[in-house]
C-alpha cells in the first residue's frame, strides 16, 4: 500500500502535534480487525456476547457523557462567517484551530494512532471520495472498517497528491467541555477532539459524508444528503429507486429495509443514512451510497418494526450503550415485549423495569450493509442508481399530511425546505421540541443554508426530467394521541402510490399544499384501518398551515436577501392560498 506524499506528510504533521507513542496505517484486512477486536477484549472496551446465538457480535459501553451527537459543540469554519450561515455555530479557522490545537497537543501521549484512509462510494465510482483520518480510539478504527472502505481500496481511487479529506481526531479526556467537532470545507479538513461517539468520532459520516462533502458537492455541482436509497419492486418485477431524507433517528433505517405488507411488491436496500447524488450526462439523477455499513438506532427495532433489521444484527456486529442479558444477548427497548429477567443497563449496572430505559435511548448497532436480507443486489453499482422520486418526511404529531406531492420541482425543494421535526435522542438536548429542519439536512449542512436551497433549485434545471418529490409524515397522531398511520410494512402502500405517480397512473386531488391521493387511489386492500382514519392522515388543516407558514417566514427572514426568491414565493402563494 502506497500513499502519496502529501497523506504522508499530513499524518507526521498530526503525530507532530499529538505525540503518539505509535503511527500504524490501516489496511482494512480482516487480520487487522481481528486484532483491534482482541485488544478492545483485553482492555475492556468490548465485551463478547453470546457466541452461540450472536456470534462475532461485541458490546462496546460508551462513557455516559458521550452517547450521541453534540450540535452546540459542531462547527462550520469558513473563512467567512456568511458562508456558514445562521443554522450553524461559526468558528474563525485560526481561533479554531488555536483552542482545539490546545487540546489535542501531546494529546495522544503513550497512546497509538492509527492512520486510516477509506473510500466513501462503491470502489471504481465516478461518485466516490477518499478520506484519511487518524485516531487514538480502536473502536473508531473498529467501526470505520465496517462503515467505510479502508485501506488499497481507497488510495488507488485517489485523483490527485492532495484527493482527500483529513480527519484529526483524539478521545481526548472524553468531558463536553473539551470537545469540539470543527469543519473547514475549504479545507477539506476535519478536527474532532473529545468525543468517542459515532455522529462525532467516525469521522466518514456526518463530518466528511454530509458537511464536508455537501460544501465540496456545491463546488462541483452535485448533492450529499441525509437520505436512504431505496428500490421498490412491483409485480411485474419492475423496480423503481426512490431516496428519502428524514432526521435522525426518524424512521430511515426502517424504511430503507421496509417488509412490504402488500403483496406482490417488495423493498431493495442501498442506503439508510447517506445519498450522494450527480447529474450524468442524459440529465438524469443518480445515487450512490457513500457507506459500507449502517450505524442503526436499536431501540424500537424488532421483528415486527423491522424484521431485515433484526435479522441482520444477529452476527459480526458491534452494539454501543444496549442492554446485557444474563445469556449474554443484547437488549434494547422495544426488541420484545418484555424486558428478560436479570438485565444489565447500558451501563452495566442491575436493572429492574421501572427503572427508565434498560437501553441508551440512542443505542446503536453497526454492522456491514451485506449482512442486511434486503440489501440490493447492485447496491455498490459504480454508476449508482437512477432516482425517480425524491420524499422528505418528518416526525410531527400534527399539521403534516401522511403524504402529499410538489406540484413541480420548484415547489417540492419548497417543501423541503418548509421541514419541521420533533427531536429525538440522537442529539444531545430535549427530545420531542419541533425544530426547523429542512431536508433534514440542518445538523448536517456544510455551508449557508439559503445557498443550499438555491443549489437543489439549480440542480433542477440541469435535470431532463426531475423526480417527483413527496413530502411525508408516518407520525401523525389523533386527539388521544394514537397514530393515525400503522407505519412499518404498510408504508408500501405509500411507496406503492409514489411509484404509480411516478408512472403517471395514480389518481390525486390538487389542494392548496399539493397533490394528494384521491379517496380509494391509496391501495388500502387488506388494512383495516377506518375511513375516517385516513382521511384524518391526509387532512389538511388551513388554520393550522397557516401558523406553520407564519413560523416559516420568520426562519427565512434570517437568511436575509440569500433566500432565493422562488421559495420566498412559494411560501407567499402558499399563504396567500390559505388567506394568510
Ligand atoms: C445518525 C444521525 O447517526 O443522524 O445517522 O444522528
Ligand atoms: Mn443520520
Amino acid at each position: 500500500m502506497s500513499v502519496t506524499s502529501l497523506a504522508e506528510k499530513w499524518v507526521d504533521e498530526a503525530a507532530a502535534l499529538t505525540r503518539p507513542s505509535e503511527v500504524v496505517w490501516c489496511d482494512g484486512s480482516e487480520a487487522e480487525y481481528d486484532g483491534l477486536v482482541e485488544t478492545m477484549l483485553r482492555d475492556g472496551t468490548l465485551l463478547t456476547l453470546n457466541p452461540r446465538t450472536y456470534p462475532g457480535c461485541y458490546l462496546h459501553r460508551s462513557h455516559p457523557q458521550d452517547v450521541a451527537r453534540t450540535e452546540q459543540l459542531t462547527f462550520i469554519c469558513s473563512r467567512e462567517r456568511g458562508d456558514a450561515g445562521p443554522t450553524n455555530n461559526w468558528m474563525a479557522p485560526a481561533e479554531a484551530k488555536t483552542k482545539a490545537g490546545a487540546l489535542f497537543r501531546s494529546g495522544m501521549r503513550g497512546r497509538t494512532m492509527w492512520a486510516i484512509p477509506y473510500l466513501m462510494g462503491p470502489a471504481g465510482s465516478p461518485m466516490s471520495r477518499v478520506g484519511l483520518m487518524v485516531t487514538d480510539s480502536a473502536y473508531v478504527v473498529a467501526s470505520m472498517h465496517i462503515m467505510t472502505r479502508v485501506g488499497p481500496a481507497a488510495i488507488r481511487q485517489m485523483r490527485g497528491d492532495d484527493d482527500f479529506v483529513a480527519g484529526l481526531h483524539s478521545l481526548g479526556d472524553l468531558s463536553p467541555d473539551r470537545r469540539l467537532i470543527l469543519h473547514f470545507p475549504e479545507e477539506k479538513l476535519i478536527w474532532s477532539v473529545g468525543s468517542g461517539y459515532g455522529g462525532n468520532a467516525l469521522l466518514g459520516k456526518k463530518c466528511h459524508a454530509l458537511r464536508i462533502a455537501s460544501a465540496q458537492a456545491l463546488r462541483e455541482g452535485w448533492l450529499a444528503e441525509h437520505m436512504l436509497i431505496i428500490g421498490v419492486e412491483d409485480p411485474e418485477g419492475r423496480v423503481t429507486y426512490l431516496a428519502a431524507a428524514m432526521p435522525s433517528a426518524s424512521g430511515k433505517t426502517n424504511l430503507a429495509m421496509v417488509v412490504s405488507r402488500l403483496p406482490g411488491w417488495r423493498a431493495w436496500t442501498l442506503g439508510d443514512d447517506i445519498a450522494w447524488m450527480h447529474v450524468d450526462s442524459t440529465g438524469q439523477l443518480r445515487a450512490i451510497n457513500p457507506e459500507r455499513g449502517f450505524f442503526g438506532v436499536a431501540p424500537n427495532t424488532s421483528p415486527k418494526t423491522n424484521p431485515n433489521g433484526t435479522a441482520m444484527v444477529r452476527s459480526n456486529t458491534i452494539f454501543t450503550n444496549v442492554a446485557l442479558t444474563p445469556a449474554g444477548e443484547p437488549w434494547w427497548e422495544g426488541l420484545t415485549p418484555e424486558a428478560p429477567a436479570g438485565v444489565v443497563d447500558w451501563q452495566g449496572r442491575p436493572w429492574r423495569p421501572g427503572d427508565g430505559p434498560a437501553a441508551h435511548p440512542n443505542s446503536r448497532f453497526t454492522v456491514l450493509c451485506q449482512q442486511c436480507p434486503s440489501i440490493a443486489p447492485n447496491w455498490e453499482d459504480p454508476q449508482g442508481v437512477p432516482i425517480s422520486g425524491i420524499i422528505f418526511g418528518s416526525r410531527r404529531s400534527n399539521v403534516i399530511p401522511l403524504v402529499f406531492e410538489g406540484f413541480d420541482w420548484t415547489h417540492g425543494v419548497f417543501l423541503g425546505s418548509a421541514m419541521s421535526t420533533e427531536t429525538t435522542a440522537a442529539i444531545t438536548g430535549k427530545v420531542g421540541v419541533v425544530r426547523r429542519d429542512p431536508m433534514a439536512m440542518i445538523p448536517f449542512c456544510g455551508y449557508n443554508m439559503a445557498d443550499y436551497f438555491a443549489h437543489w433549485l439549480a440542480t433542477g434545471r440541469r435535470l431532463a426530467a426531475p423526480p417527483r418529490i413527496f413530502r411525508v409524515n408516518w407520525f401523525r397522531r389523533d386527539a388521544d394521541g394514537r397514530f393515525l398511520w400503522p407505519g412499518y410494512g404498510e408504508n408500501m402502500r405509500v411507496l406503492k402510490w409514489m411509484v404509480e405517480r411516478i408512472r403517471g397512473t395514480a389518481r390525486t386531488e390538487e389542494t392548496p399544499i399539493g397533490w394528494v391521493p384521491a379517496p380509494g387511489a391509496l391501495d388500502t386492500d387488506g388494512l383495516d384501518l377506518p375511513p375516517e382514519r385516513l382521511r384524518e392522515a391526509l387532512r389538511c388543516d388551513a388554520a393550522e398551515w397557516l401558523q406553520a407558514l407564519g413560523d416559516l417566514g420568520e426562519f427565512y427572514d434570517q437568511f436575509g436577501a440569500r433566500l432565493p426568491a422562488p421559495i420566498a414565493e412559494k411560501l407567499a402563494e402558499a399563504r396567500r392560498h390559505f388567506g394568510g
